[in-house]
């Protein structure tokens, strides 16, 4: 997602590893790199200098730690000014009333319809709220079908009225309707702001009185999303805003400066097409994923759902005594999978990322994987015999793979036994940051 940002972070720290102390002479060339390094990723000029001063401030006033490294320590005070930049805490949306009304409403194509249907079915699933969705966008015919179709696909019900034109007469009937908890409000976009939507939207507004106002704003066209955002807060008043098409895009600048630009919370983030892929935001797990820290605590919630802990401990007792099996790593491998694409979780453990293995293939494979151990002999799959070609061969032709098969998992369980062996290197890696031992605990856990 952020890529070369994460890259040039990784680079300055390697630079200051040499010296002692940090001083302002010696973090002239990372403090340049940092300014560079946000301003291609589109954070705009003003919060990049606020932070800038900041940083500089604290770099040099503050004594080294003993045993740290100085250019670890720079990234530290980045990191913190990060999370301070993007509003310090996570925020959630309060659900106190009945029903709590939620209006969306951003520009066009931004995805306000699709994180609709998101929303519903997290309040839905996570918090067992009954909800309906409300389409208020009457500009398009197609607009109303595709609420519908979203709605039916999560078995949440929307609200709409055939051949109505007017939004205020929509919202009117939709708040007679009963039986609801949450009522999310899908408005039309315009591909700029004018006056007619924003006419459009304090009318529909001052009927609702809604409880929150949320902007969704489209990550990958960087400041101008910062600068809709801004518009529409001072125009119809936002509550928080939520970071869509997430999964696309290079430039993290809207990340970054939409909180600092508004001062209202970034509450969650859309991560794809489809109706499962909303996150909630945290600061703290963004200004990871940025500096590259991998996304541990979005790794280690969805862990949590579906991880056994007990399993867990199993599974690490046997990492430390070295006993892992090929029967061990099919059984991680099918908690992996449950918890959602291979690819999108790996992606977020630090230190594999892309290219160590091949993760989307893995999933495809994991059929032919399972196949492969279960040919394997008891002692084979203990790994009490070396896999010799012969045996190989043998179990290839077993299991319907090929050698190449048979030899791209013996691959990919040694690479994970070896990561997995590195764990307790994260602890460090990641300073002070909140639960760690149980998070550290918890990821080497996994597999
Ligand atoms: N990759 C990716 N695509 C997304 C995301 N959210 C929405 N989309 C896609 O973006 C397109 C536009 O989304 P919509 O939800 O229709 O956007 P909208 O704001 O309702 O658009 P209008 O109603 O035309 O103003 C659709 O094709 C969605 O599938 C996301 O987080 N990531
Ligand atoms: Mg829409």
């Amino acid at each position: 997602m952020f890529g070369s940002l994460t890259q040039k972070f990784q680079d300055l720290a390697l630079k200051l590893s040499g010296n002692k102390t940090l001083t302002e002479e010696n973090i002239s060339e990372a403090v340049t790199q940092v300014r560079l390094a946000l301003l291609d990723a589109d954070v705009s000029y003003g919060v990049v200098s606020n932070f800038i001063k900041k940083v500089k401030e604290k770099a040099v006033g503050t004594e080294k730690l003993k045993g740290v490294k100085a250019g670890d320590q720079f990234i530290s005070i980045v990191h913190n000014e990060l999370i301070h930049l993007m509003g310090e805490s996570e925020s959630k949306v309060q659900l106190k009333h009945t029903p709590t009304k939620i209006i969306l409403c951003g520009l066009q194509g931004s995805g306000k319809t699709t994180h609709a249907a998101k929303l519903a079915k997290y309040f839905k699933d996570k918090y067992e709220r009954k909800c309906l969705i409300v389409a208020l966008d009457l500009a398009r015919p197609a607009a109303v079908q595709q609420l519908k179709v979203l709605g039916a696909s999560i078995g949440v019900d929307v609200f709409a009225l055939e051949g109505e034109t007017n939004p205020v007469k929509v919202a009117k009937q939709a708040l007679k309707q009963e039986g609801y908890d949450l009522i999310l409000f899908d408005t039309a976009g315009r591909l700029h702001i004018d006056e007619s939507l924003m006419k459009e939207l304090r009318a529909v507004k001052d009927l609702i009185e809604p409880h929150e106002v949320i902007f969704i704003a489209n990550a990958a066209s960087g400041q101008d999303a910062v600068k809709t955002a801004k518009e529409f807060d001072e125009q119809i008043g936002i509550t928080g805003s939520i970071l869509t098409m997430l999964d696309g895009t290079t430039r993290a600048g809207a990340a970054i400066s939409i909180y600092e630009v508004t001062k209202k919370p970034l509450l969650f983030e859309g991560v794809g097409e489809k109706v499962g892929d909303l996150q909630e935001f945290n600061p703290h797990s963004m200004a990871d994923r940025i500096l590259g820290m991998g996304d541990l605590i979005n790794l280690m919630k969805k862990a949590e759902s579906e991880i056994n802990e007990e399993e867990s401990q199993k599974l690490e007792e046997k990492f430390r005594k070295a006993t892992f099996t090929y029967d061990d790593y099919l059984k991680q491998m099918a908690a992996i999978k449950r918890m959602g694409p291979l690819k999108g979780i790996l992606k977020m453990l630090p230190g594999i990322g892309e290219g160590m293995f091949n993760l989307e293939e893995s999933e495809k494979d994991f059929s032919k994987m399972e196949a492969i151990i279960l040919s394997m002999t008891k002692r084979e799959r203990f790994g009490l015999v070396e896999l010799i070609p012969s045996r190989k061969r043998r179990v290839a032709k077993g299991s319907g793979t090929s050698m190449d098969d048979v030899n791209r998992l013996i691959k990919g369980f040694k690479q994970l036994k070896m990561v997995a062996k590195g764990m307790p290197g994260l602890k460090k890696k990641l300073g002070n940051s909140g639960d760690l031992d149980q998070l550290s605990k918890k990821f080497s856990g996994l597999f």
